[in-house]
């Protein structure tokens, strides 16, 4: 049969034609989309069977429509992916990452980005409007015909329908396969260029659209209202005391956020050498909390950024730092903003992991200097070498009109701890030479070195006693499967008691204060949630809406997990699994020795998911005025 038969054809009606041409343009161009992200991305079989048939389903759409409006219909179709296909494309050249509808309701940001969209658009980009022409005049041709054109039947749309749905299968296979390689990419989606390319970029915008039109479905569940957020606030404990409040007012404060880094490294050797000599001074001749805890869940680094910078728990599901970008946040940078502050992030990755570049301005940094504004000049693992990045940093700090707050977040010490040892020094590791436990003591070690030389710059540069220095790590590194390893290190018998292991996965909090002028150890239960508020302290800011405490003003620790369970400096409670622990002795006490802590835990957590779910930050300001 001829072309000019088939568009002839009552049954094949041009419409059919005119639908494989649109999932053929549109097929295209998506996977035109993977391979500028990568070469190859799309050769998967079953990746490429998922990108074809989610076209055609989605090339199906306008058949149900009236028959005089189809012709549009596929016009519509195709150009509304197309401007997506564009959208990625600018977004990959501006932030290194994927549009997001999660990211539609960012205007404030719009005008910042808008200049620079003229100047991201290339001369090539024409080439994804070229099938439009024809389409235009195919459709045209439909129009005419428009009696020939079978009108929408019920059998006529049961028979689309089902088709829609067959082409849907890969589709559904694809994610089933990806979701169990990678168990929580797609709710917590931290790299979205990571699950276009393994799922097909067309496939990875329909997953978005899906999770937010479910989270949309299910409403937002806290049951906790404006009026009852308030109240939690207005009748919160007022501090205790009011000690050093403001003692590092108009100095610059310097915050670290370190990759993987766990306290049990700290004060100890292996092989005869100190694994951190610098960040064991920083922790003598500092305030040093010995016992912090980490509350992120989902989000890994973002985590426990957003818990340091908002004190705000993460999300119930999903990650803040993806799911709620459009919302606006009290921060540190937020807080020292208004007091004249210039504001920046660092890090030496890409801009769009963790939908950074987005979150930023939303926390109130001004500025993010990236990969895309730092000089690459040596890798280690996922991005800039820690050495390069502090190296580049102090110069940026040196140039920087103060008093700033500069928020640095170092890389090399990221799991799977080999990813370039070739290229950080050796260890004397013994036995441990080649575990997991032995590459992480020699990142952590690196990672060390490369914060003793940033700390002697800052000195050189006369900026170490003008700024508040604080270092966290952000999350633990070591895994299950370290433990025996680690307990050998370690010196105990084993670490398979819950208690041995939660605080095994203790994380350092050290604060140096200019001049040294306040020093000690605290052995309050800590939290990444306090350290907001005690860096807001010593700045002689108040982090109204946060929930973690200055810990230089408060008697007892209370530290809450996004799972339910917290614990204070007594006990670690897990109310799901109904036992409690005492934390000196690792034994099991009942959880009923803690009925306040555990309504306490859960009321926190509600009034954080209100807060987030309902974007109350504005309302909450509002109402302390
Ligand atoms: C990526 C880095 C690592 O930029 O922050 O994130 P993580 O995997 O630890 O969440
Ligand atoms: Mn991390």
């Amino acid at each position: 049969m001829t072309l000019q038969k088939i568009l002839k054809s009552r049954f094949f009606g041009g419409e059919l034609v005119l639908a494989g041409l649109t999932a053929l343009a549109v097929g295209w161009k998506f996977m035109t989309l993977n391979q500028t992200m990568m070469k190859g991305s799309a050769g998967d079989p079953l990746t490429l069977l998922a990108l074809t048939g989610t076209s055609l389903a989605l090339a199906c759409l306008p058949l149900f429509l009236p028959r005089r409006f189809r012709g549009a219909g596929f016009l519509f179709v195709d150009f509304w992916l197309t401007i997506l296909v564009w959208t990625d494309l600018l977004s990959l050249r501006y932030y290194s990452d994927l549009f997001s509808l999660r990211n539609l309701g960012l205007g404030t940001q719009l005008s910042a980005v808008a200049d620079s969209v003229m100047a991201l658009m290339e001369p090539k980009d024409a080439l994804l409007w070229l099938d439009f022409p024809v389409l235009v005049l195919l459709a045209l041709r439909l129009r005419k015909r428009l009696l020939e054109i079978p009108p929408l039947d019920w059998v006529r749309a049961g028979a689309v329908l089902a088709a829609g749905a067959l082409f849907l299968v890969p589709f559904g296979l694809r994610v089933e396969r990806f979701q169990k390689t990678c168990p929580g990419a797609l709710s917590s989606m931290w790299d979205r260029p990571a699950v276009a390319l393994s799922i097909g970029s067309l496939n990875y915008h329909l997953v978005d659209l899906l999770s937010l039109a479910s989270e949309r479905f299910r409403g937002k569940g806290t049951g906790v209202g404006l009026e009852e957020v308030v109240g939690w606030f207005q009748e919160r404990p007022a501090k205790a005391s009011h000690r050093y409040h403001g003692i590092a007012a108009g100095k610059n404060l310097i915050v670290l956020q370190v990759e993987a880094l766990q306290s049990f490294v700290l004060n100890r050797s292996i092989g005869g050498v100190e694994i951190t000599p610098n960040l064991n001074r920083l922790a003598r001749r500092g305030l040093d909390f010995t016992e912090t805890y980490h509350q992120t869940a989902m989000g890994n680094s973002a985590d426990a950024e957003f818990l340091v910078n908002t004190g705000l728990f993460p999300a119930s599901t999903g990650v803040a730092y993806t799911r709620y970008a459009g919302n606006e946040f009290n921060s540190i940078a937020s807080a020292l903003k208004a007091k004249g502050y210039a504001t920046l992030a660092l890090h030496g990755d890409r801009p769009g992991f963790w939908n950074r570049a987005r979150m930023y301005p939303s926390l109130s940094f001004d500025r993010f200097v990236s990969n895309r504004d730092f000089t690459v000049d040596s890798v280690i693992g996922l991005g800039l070498s820690d050495e390069s990045f502090f190296r580049q940093s102090l110069f940026i700090l040196k140039a920087q009109k103060t008093p700033f707050y500069a928020f640095l977040i170092t890389l090399s010490s990221h799991y799977p701890f080999n990813m370039d040892l070739d290229k950080i020094p050796d260890l004397p590791l013994g036995d441990l030479a080649g575990t997991e436990l032995g590459n992480y003591l020699r990142c952590i070690h690196y990672a060390d070195r490369q914060i003793g030389a940033f700390v002697a710059g800052l000195r050189r540069e006369g900026l170490l006693d003008e700024s508040v220095l604080a270092i966290y790590g952000d999350h633990p590194g070591l895994t299950v499967g370290d433990r025996p390893d680690l307990a050998r290190f370690l010196g105990v018998p084993d670490l398979s008691n819950p208690v041995a292991w939660k605080k095994a996965q203790k994380i350092p909090f050290i604060v140096r204060v200019p001049r040294e002028r306040l020093r000690g150890g605290f052995s309050l239960a800590t939290g990444q949630i306090d350290i907001g508020p005690t860096l807001g302290n010593l700045m002689g800011t108040d982090l109204q809406t946060a929930f973690g405490q200055d810990l230089l003003n408060a008697r007892h620790g209370f530290v809450v997990f996004r799972n339910g369970s917290f614990l204070d400096d007594e006990a670690w409670v897990l109310p799901e699994l109904d036992v409690a622990y005492n934390l000196r002795t690792g034994q099991t006490q009942t959880p009923s020795e803690q009925p306040d802590g555990l309504s306490r835990a859960r009321r926190k957590l509600s009034v954080s998911d209100a807060i987030l779910q309902g974007n109350l930050i504005p309302e909450l300001n509002a109402s302390f005025q």
